[in-house]
């Protein structure tokens, strides 16, 4: 074992959902070591059982064999990989939990564009197989700024691309296809059968993986196991540079799979995931389906997929998320969570069996069956959903808002603003709370502003700054925060609510609907002032 002396290096602090930076700065001397390293140092590697895998991104490879060498120098006694160092993140969390492991780490940068000049990241889930709490990031970010040496064995890398058992030094290494156990899950939970019947019956999906990691899950799913035409799963083969797409499943990144579905002789269905799987887009022909809204549907119709058919203990959302999955909880006669961003808040939720179903505004839909968002999960049991009622996903939304309402909503995000200004902008914003409510702008009277702060219900801690938050007396919403998964100056994200009762007025485009909304939120937070923007990069 050689023992390699290092400097700490400062800014290795996890964000979201783990530590992203550009590839070069994670393939620059020591970086990926000392971040591994920090891991390793907080949770402790002697003896113990880890998973890995990556979302096959540029340099996923080549991270895998040095992650591999330090485990076992730390001495670790035995890691499970995905074969040719792939797992999406759903997949990893599963293999987790499944084989009761010490925790897995997560090559990925998610959304993030990946190549030798784009996005690189790292993220450690725990043994319930999610994301690691605050405590234990935080703890890594310490540690990183206070290293001094990492342990990394010197031998040759190892052949990761056949199936079965090997090794690294004392260290066991099981290489494991990163499909099957993942498929065996889903099958478990859906109605394959009736899916299948679906697709027999002539129905017709299109499938973006985006060169992205979910590609020969899909294959194996939906063409494979539930006989889909072949050639419904595209941009299926994962690329080191996801082809140069952005694979970030929303309108604006998946367009090409928003145009088949808008245009003449579309498919019934179509759906894409994002860089390692954990999220997802839905849309029906001529029907986009926002993300708040699938997870409200999502939750109103589990219980007709086999999996959920007992009903739902809790519905969770990000506090961002819309309320419309809070009216489904209160039709169920079940609890609601709002968490902030981020699925490790998620966690003890469906640990403590509060929560059955997960959501975020951001494409991310997830139950209990795992500790992850997971996108395909998502689209499948939209498939059994679809299967079992026998109507259009638009018929399914008309009628899901004649019963609960409708909540406008719409994500507005002001991409690479320079951070000084972003800050001062929230400082501002932050500051001026106490001053708003009663103030009316564009019509809407404030009726209420903070800065969410989270109490965790089942281990009482407590996180903060998470995010301002604008309420108007008619209950319109109006959210703004940082994103903490860029690599590049700061994102702004603005999240607008509006909710409309009907019957009448549930046809709005959003972007109508919201108008006075917008408007408001432009005018109280000073956006074009603070970052010379008045248009946003994406609209979700
Ligand atoms: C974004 C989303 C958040 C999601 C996170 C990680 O975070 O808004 O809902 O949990 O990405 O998802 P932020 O801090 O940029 O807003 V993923 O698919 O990147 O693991
Ligand atoms: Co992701």
């Amino acid at each position: 074992m050689t023992i390699i002396s290092t400097q700490p290096i400062a800014g290795q602090k996890p964000g979201t959902s783990g530590l992203r930076k550009k590839t070069p700065i994670f393939m620059g001397e020591h970086y990926l070591e000392n971040f591994v390293q920090a891991i390793f140092d907080v949770v402790g590697a002697a003896g113990k059982t880890f998973v890995l895998g990556g979302d096959g991104r540029y340099f996923n490879d080549t991270a895998a064999q040095i992650i591999l060498r330090m485990a076992a120098a730390n001495g670790a006694a035995r890691v499970i990989i995905g074969q040719g160092a792939i797992l999406s993140t759903p997949a990893a969390s599963h293999l987790i939990r499944l084989n009761k492991t010490d925790g897995g780490i997560i090559m990925s940068a998610s959304h993030n564009p990946g190549g030798p000049t784009e996005d690189f990241g790292v993220k450690f889930n725990i043994s319930n197989g999610g994301p690691a709490p605050e405590s234990v990031t935080e703890a890594m970010y310490k540690r990183t700024t206070d290293i001094s040496e990492y342990h990394i064995l010197e031998t040759a890398d190892i052949d990761l691309g056949k199936i079965g058992r090997t090794s690294v030094g004392d260290m066991i290494v099981d290489v494991v296809d990163p499909v099957a156990n993942y498929a065996t899950l889903m099958e478990s939970l859906f109605d394959f059968p009736a899916i299948a019947a679906l697709f027999k019956g002539g129905f017709r999906m299109r499938m973006d993986s985006m060169c992205a990691v979910t590609g020969p899950y899909a294959v194996e799913i939906l063409e494979k196991r539930l006989g889909a035409a072949s050639g419904t799963c595209v941009n299926a083969t994962p690329l080191p540079d996801f082809g140069g797409m952005h694979p970030d499943p929303n309108p604006t990144w998946a367009k090409a799979l928003m145009d088949e579905m808008f245009g003449a002789n579309s498919p019934d269905f179509g759906a894409a995931s994002d860089g390692d799987g954990d999220r997802n887009m839905v849309v029906g022909a001529g029907a986009y389906v926002s993300p708040s809204d699938s997870l409200a549907v999502l939750a109103a119709n589990a219980h007709l997929a086999p999996g959920y058919a007992a009903g739902l203990k809790g519905i969770a959302r990000s506090m961002p998320t819309s309320a419309a999955a809070d009216r489904v909880a209160v039709s169920l006669g079940i609890e609601s969570y709002e968490t902030p961003t981020g699925w490790k808040f998620f966690g003890n939720l469906l640990d403590a069996g509060r929560a059955t179903i997960c959501g975020e505004e951001s494409f991310g839909t997830g139950s209990d069956h795992v500790r992850e968002k997971d996108g395909l999960w998502a689209i499948l049991l939209w498939l059994n959903i679809l299967a079992v009622r026998k109507q259009s996903v638009a018929a399914i939304l008309a009628e899901h808002w004649a019963k609960f309402g409708r909540n406008y909503y719409s994500r507005h995000d002001f991409e690479a603003i320079a951070s000084n200004k972003a800050d001062a902008m929230m400082a501002a914003l932050r500051g001026s709370l106490a001053t708003l409510p009663g103030q009316t702008l564009e019509g809407l009277t404030v009726q209420a502003a903070d800065d969410f702060a989270y109490t965790d219900p089942v281990d009482g801690s407590i996180s903060k700054a998470q995010g301002v938050r604008i309420l108007f007396e008619d209950g319109s919403r109006i959210v703004l925060r940082l994103s903490g998964t860029g690599t590049e100056g700061a994102t702004l994200r603005l999240y607008l609510e509006r909710y409309a009762a009907g019957p009448e007025g549930l046809d709005l485009d959003p972007q109508d609907a919201l108008a006075p909304v917008i408007r408001a939120a432009h005018t109280l937070a000073k956006i074009e002032n603070y970052t010379g923007r008045v248009t946003p990069d994406v609209i979700t």
